[in-house]
Formats: structure tokens, sequence, C-alpha cells
């Protein structure tokens, strides 16, 4: 079961030959995917030979399989974890009973909406980084970010099996819509806000891979809980993709870090722009800008939607069966914070309507450690200067706090003096464009980095830095 047959035209370890229907259905899919691949993305990278890693197997072992593929022939599939003998439901109000097999009727419609959720995401995320391998900082990193691509590509075929597989017409509906939306689109946005943001340079990719792609280990964990088990075990095999996305983002912008300050120890006198590296100060403006819209992806503090997905049991709680209560929280509370009349106030409110913010919470103290690791080495330097995560309620758009103005000390304002402020808060244009001129075009000679950013500590698979990650036409 857990092999993977790569002699099919769709590789999957579901048995997709056995179901002749949904096998025609997804073939049917497959060539609108590689459409959308072409026009939507790594640009120009078609005739590119990259030493990319293919799942050979949903086990550990079947992570050890690297060689250099062209990102067109990569062998997108359907792959979910091992099942679990006799799972049982760990939460809400189905809680000890059987989890679900097929879906029920109920449920359809919640359930729906979170996989095409979740299904958007992962489109949306290559079509904002297809422009970055024009500007890559080394060949190295070139390689991270096609690896990133592709299995962001197959995260979208995860979410459109069980679209296809199990919820009939308007699932095979949804997937269609899901190769037409586009990040950044006016008509046809993606479904969440930080999901039309751009993402046009380096430090925003690490950024990104730090945060967002954070926000889908939340996410994803919390619908490996699900009763549904079979968006339970795609979930679960994903996770082990997302990993090294996280992996890229922290050690790209410990990388950054690095540099900067090494650069700054050598000459104390000068100013980092002027040097030719990424000052921390807009490090900081660029930290602020992606937690802040990586935050929304969320939801709201207090939802109705999560309540319900919580007691229907279709998603739950990070690592929930670790945590120690009832797993229905039908008289349980939870505070919140809240902005009323003026001024933050921590609330009590019921603990089920409080599930999108013990999310957050959870999220946020995992970024704290990413933060404290960025600070540690900024230390190591001796350079005066202290990352810091902005207030939660800083630059919101959803939520609680999406009508106010608050700086990222959570200074309470109002709109004008945010307005005046903004820049020293968000990445400006200048900000943005002294960025990019750092990054004029391709580096992709093996072994050669950027100025702006240190060589990575070791190679992939135990390659040397000096390895040929990507092989150019
Ligand atoms: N932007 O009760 P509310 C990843 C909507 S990342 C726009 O506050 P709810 C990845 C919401 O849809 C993980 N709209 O929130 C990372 C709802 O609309 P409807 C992605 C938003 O429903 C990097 C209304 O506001 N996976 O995988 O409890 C690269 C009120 O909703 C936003 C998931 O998100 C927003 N930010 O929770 C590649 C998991 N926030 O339905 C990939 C699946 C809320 O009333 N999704 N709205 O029209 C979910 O669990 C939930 O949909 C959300 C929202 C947590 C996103
Ligand atoms: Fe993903
Ligand atoms: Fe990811």
């Amino acid at each position: 079961m857990s092999s993977i047959n790569y002699s099919e035209r769709i590789p999957n370890n579901v048995d997709l030959a056995s179901d002749r229907r949904l096998q025609r259905a997804l073939e049917h899919w497959q060539p609108a995917f590689v459409d959308w691949w072409h026009d939507m993305g790594p640009a120009g990278s078609a005739a590119h030979e990259v030493y990319l890693r293919t799942a050979t197997s949903v086990d550990r072992k079947g992570w050890a399989n690297f060689g250099y593929t062209r990102m067109p022939d990569y062998r997108w599939g359907i792959f979910l974890a091992e099942p679990e003998a006799e799972r049982r439901i760990g939460f809400g109000e189905h809680s000890g009973k059987p989890v679900w097999q097929q879906v029920p009727g109920e449920y359809r419609a919640a359930l729906r909406r979170l996989i095409v959720v979740q299904g958007d995401t992962e489109p949306a995320s290559v079509e904002q980084q297809r422009h970055l391998g024009q500007t890559c900082p080394s060949n190295y990193d070139l390689r991270n970010l096609f690896q990133i691509n592709v299995e962001e590509g197959r995260h979208l075929w995860a979410m459109i099996y069980l679209l296809h597989a199990y919820f009939g017409r308007d699932g095979r509906e949804e997937a269609d819509m899901l190769l037409e939306r586009r990040s950044g689109d006016a008509d046809r946005p993606r479904i969440l806000g930080a999901f039309n943001e751009r993402t046009p340079d380096w430090l925003a990719l690490f950024m990104f891979t730090f945060l967002t792609d954070r926000d889908g280990k939340f996410q994803l964990h919390s619908l490996t809980e699900s009763a549904f088990d079979p968006l339970s075990r795609t979930c679960r095999f994903m996770l082990t993709e997302e990993a090294h996305h996280m992996f890229v983002g922290i050690t790209g912008l410990a990388r950054v870090v690095q540099r900067t300050c090494e650069v700054m120890r050598d000459h104390p006198n000068r100013q980092a722009r002027e040097l030719g590296v990424i000052d921390l100060a807009t490090f900081q403006r660029y930290l602020n800008f992606h937690f802040s819209v990586t935050l929304d992806l969320f939801g709201s503090e207090v939802s109705t939607n999560a309540a319900a997905s919580y007691t229907a049991g279709i998603k739950g709680r990070y690592q929930e069966a670790q945590i120690e209560d009832d797993h229905r929280l039908v008289d349980s509370v939870r505070p919140v914070l809240r902005f009323k009349e003026g001024a933050f106030v921590h609330e009590e409110v019921s603990a089920l309507g409080a599930i999108n913010e013990r999310l957050r919470d959870d999220f946020i103290a995992d970024v704290e450690n990413g933060i404290a690791r960025l600070n540690r080495i900024i230390r190591s330097f001796q350079v005066e200067f202290e990352l810091r995560l902005p207030h939660v309620a800083f630059n919101r758009k959803i939520g609680e706090f999406s009508e106010i103005h608050i700086g990222p000390s959570g200074e309470v304002m109002d709109a004008e003096s945010w307005q005046r402020k903004r820049y020293h808060w968000l990445p400006s244009e200048e900000d943005r464009d002294y960025v990019r001129s750092l990054m004029p075009c391709a580096i992709t000679e093996p072994g050669h980095f950027a100025n702006w950013i240190a060589p990575p500590p070791r190679g992939i698979d135990q390659r040397p830095i000096d390895f040929e990650y990507v092989r150019l036409d």
C-alpha cells in the first residue's frame, strides 16, 4: 500500500486503477493542470534539469529519492499517508465514533469549502513565485524554489483528488475553478487575502515560506485531526513536504541576517545599504507585513464557522490528542483579546468560538522560536538590533481588529496618523526597489552567491554547496 505506482499516468497509492470513472475524470483534469503549470508555473524553467526529491513511498524511506527532472516531467500524483487502524473521531459531538470514509451529507458543503480553500492556496503560491527564478541568489536557492513549487503543485493534486473522489459533480466543478482563479487577479482572485499579495523578491519569498507556509503547517495539522479520514491522511502526507518549505524560509532569513551582520561588523562606520546588503530596519518592515497578512489567514478571533467545524468533527485543533480537556468544549471558555470602547481587553468567550484564535496563538508561539533564532545571530555579531513581532492587531484586514488603526507596539491611533507612519512600519516602494536592486539577475553558477545572502552551512541531500542543483539549458 505504501509504495507509489509510477507506471501509471497519474502516480498514486490509492489504487486509482480500480476506479475507472475516477481515473478518467482525473486524467481529464490532468491536461488542464499541465497547461496551468505551463502558463503560471516558474517562468522560463521548462528546459532546466532540477535536482528534485520525489516520493517513492509515503513512509520515511520514500523521501530519499533525489534525481534530475525537468519540471514539466515531474510526476505529480496522489499520495495518502497509511490508514491508521481503528481510527476514531477525536473531538466534537461525534467524539469516539469511527472516522468517516465517506462524506456525511450534512457536512458536505462545509467540508467541500475547507478543501477548496486549502486547495486554492497551493496554486496561488506558485503563481506568486512565478518570476523569482529570474533573480535567484544562487543555484542552490533556485533548486529550493523549484522544489517548493512542484510540491505546492502536488498539494493541489491532493485536494483535487478529494474533490473528484468524494464530491461528485460539484467537486469536479470546484476542481476546474481551482485552475481558473489567479493570484492578484481583479476579476477572479484567489480566495484568501495573503495569496493575492505579490511575492516580488527573495526577501519576500523567505518571509512567505517562514510565515505563510507555517500557516499551512498549522492548518494542515488541524485538518489531519478531521473525522473525514481521506482528508486526514492526505494532510498527514502533505505535512512531510511542508517541513522543507519552512526550512527554506527560516534558513533563508537566517542567511540574510548573517550576511548583513557580517558586513556591518566589518564596516562599522558605514550603512548597510551602501554596502549592498539588506538593512535590518527593512528586514523588520518586511517581517511586519508578512506576519500581519499571515495572521489574517486564521480567520476571525471569534468565529461561528470554526465552532461549527469543530463540533462537526471536520477540523480540530493543533495536536488535538495531546490537549487535556473534554475535546467537546461545549461548556469551556477562553480569553480572547478584543478591542472594546477604544481599548484592548481580554474577554472570556466560548472556547468553541475561539478555535481560530487558539490556532493563531499556537502559530505565533512557533514563529517566536524562529525570531529568537534570528536574534541570536544578530547578537552573536554584537549588532545592536532586535527583531520583534508586531502586535497582533497591527495591519489586520480580517477579524476583530480590521477596522482599527494600531501601531506595531499596540498603540491606538486614528487613520490619518497611521497612514503618516505607515512606511516606518511596512515596506515602502523605495524599500522594495532597494531590495530588488540587489537582485538584478539570476546567479546560477554553482557555488556562487549574491552579496546580500550568506551561503548555507550545507547542501541538499548531503551534496556539496557548489553542487550543480539546477542544470540550465
Ligand atoms: N482572506 O469565521 P471566519 C497553505 C473569510 S496555507 C479572505 O472569520 P473561518 C499554504 C472566510 O472564508 C493554509 N477571506 O473564518 C501556504 C469566511 O467567508 P465565507 C490554507 C477570509 O471560516 C503557503 C468569512 O471570512 N488552509 O496551505 O473560521 C503556500 C468569515 O470567516 C480570510 C486553510 O486555510 C482571509 N484571510 O476561517 C501554499 C484551511 N479569513 O465562507 C499553501 C482551510 C477568513 O463566510 N480553511 N475569510 O464566505 C479554513 O480553515 C478557513 O476557511 C479559514 C477561515 C481558517 C481560512
Ligand atoms: Fe502546500
Ligand atoms: Fe508549502
